[in-house]
């Protein structure tokens, strides 16, 4: 499949024009540039709208007169600097990467935005979270400048209206979510291949971390949890520096990510590649619970409906296993939901009540946690809704027990 990247950032940046009213505007600041030893990361709305991994820049859409803006702003480079900074993104590659013929500098911003904003009634801006106590952000700043300046105009955040076009994703998204979910995999194999009792979690880790590097992916998604016996039980467990037991089983909540898009996996292995009886019981159960979950993932469907069946099959699920009597009690052993939307953010944009539709992406993980057996299970995929049903888009990283008992077997 060969995509033109350029027709889907202008595709994307039209549907929001074209959900605008006339005299609205949207103005979506890129992340600040790292500082110390940080790399940097950027601003997911902005990159959903530009593909660009661009510091400090600034993005303009609005619609005027039933006339349409699409400007970005960029820093300039300083001849000087660039032996400290390298060079920075020049205009003529702007307009390659994303389709905006409009590229100015960062220094014109205010000047230029001022001209338009007295045709303007409502302006959106990304204004982020921050803290009380912790100093504002350039949106923030920007802010304050206009309401000073231009006092009649409304100034709302812009997550609510691009929230509905993030939640359903272009081939283009899926692309970059297939091949993060790829690369996701050779890591989750190299630890199969290699983990032995005796190793710390953190070794597993730099597995993880290298066979990801060595496919040209820099960065996790988020920091992953690799937690063996009872630490998976503590389902935020990240510190990953406990030795792991023989008979242990290893939990992995692992994500590359490749184009800013994440993939979330999770993944229970036993170290010695055997289950012991008890082991296989509850990942058996938990298994069942996540394929019941995944089949009835289609549009229509809503998570809350996915969360009540899942509590059902939990309560069924945990009486076989001798937890617990009472449907109430679910809770001491699955304590999260069934899952979230995926996308540019790990936790992507998206309420818990959403009704699926065609083009979303969730995670299905249930897990049960059981600390006083050092047991602690998750299994996790990433799945697209379809028109008819859904795709599984990373069915190809085993899970069944005897799947995993082979390959593992295989390597040890
Ligand atoms: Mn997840």
């Amino acid at each position: 499949m060969s995509l033109n990247h350029v027709e889907f950032f202008m595709k994307r940046r039209e549907n929001l024009i074209n959900s605008l009213n006339d005299g609205e505007l949207v103005l979506i600041f890129a992340n600040e540039e790292a500082t110390g030893a940080n790399r940097f990361l950027q601003n997911s709305n902005f990159y959903y709208f530009t593909g660009l991994n661009t510091p400090e820049a600034i993005l303009l859409m609005g619609k005027i007169n039933g006339k349409s803006l699409d400007e970005i702003f960029i820093q300039r480079n300083i001849p000087e600097r660039i032996v400290w900074d390298g060079e920075k993104i020049y205009p003529i590659h702007v307009t390659l990467l994303t389709g905006i013929n409009l590229v100015l500098f960062i220094e014109d911003f205010e000047k230029n935005v001022v001209s338009h904003l007295t045709q303007f009634k409502k302006v959106y801006i990304n204004c982020g979270v921050v803290g009380l106590n912790q100093p504002l952000n350039k949106s923030l700043l920007f802010i304050d400048k206009l309401k000073q300046r231009v006092p009649h105009l409304e100034i709302q955040e812009v997550s609510p209206i691009i929230r509905p076009l993030r939640q359903i994703k272009d081939e283009l998204e899926i692309e970059a979510l297939t091949q993060s979910i790829k690369i996701t995999w050779e890591g989750i194999k190299s630890i199969w291949q290699n983990a032995r009792a005796g190793m710390k979690e953190y070794e597993l880790e730099a597995m993880l971390h290298y066979e990801m590097q060595k496919q040209g992916c820099r960065n996790f998604g988020f920091v992953p949890i690799i937690a063996a016996g009872e630490n998976a039980a503590t389902l935020h467990y990240i510190d990953n520096n406990t030795t792991i037991e023989d008979n242990q089983l290893v939990l992995l909540d692992v994500g590359a990510s490749h184009e800013n898009y994440s993939a979330d996996i999770s993944r229970t292995f036993p170290v010695n590649g055997k289950f012991t009886d008890r082991q296989k019981e509850v990942y058996q159960e938990v298994l069942n619970i996540q394929k019941e979950i995944i089949s009835m993932v289609k549009p229509g469907i809503s998570m809350v409906d996915l969360n009540a069946k899942t509590r059902e099959l939990m309560f069924a699920a945990m009486m076989r296993l001798g937890l617990i009597t009472e449907e109430k009690d679910v809770i001491k052993y699955y304590m999260h939901s069934i899952g979230h939307h995926l996308g540019l953010d790990v936790h992507d944009v998206g309420t818990r009540d959403s009704i699926l539709e065609e083009g979303m992406v969730i995670t299905v993980e249930p897990g049960i946690y059981i600390a006083d057996e050092a047991i602690g299970i998750r299994i996790e995929d990433d799945v697209l809704v379809t028109a008819e049903s859904n795709r599984v888009l990373s069915d190809f990283i085993p899970k069944e027990i005897d799947e995993l008992e082979s390959f593992l077997q295989k390597h040890r």
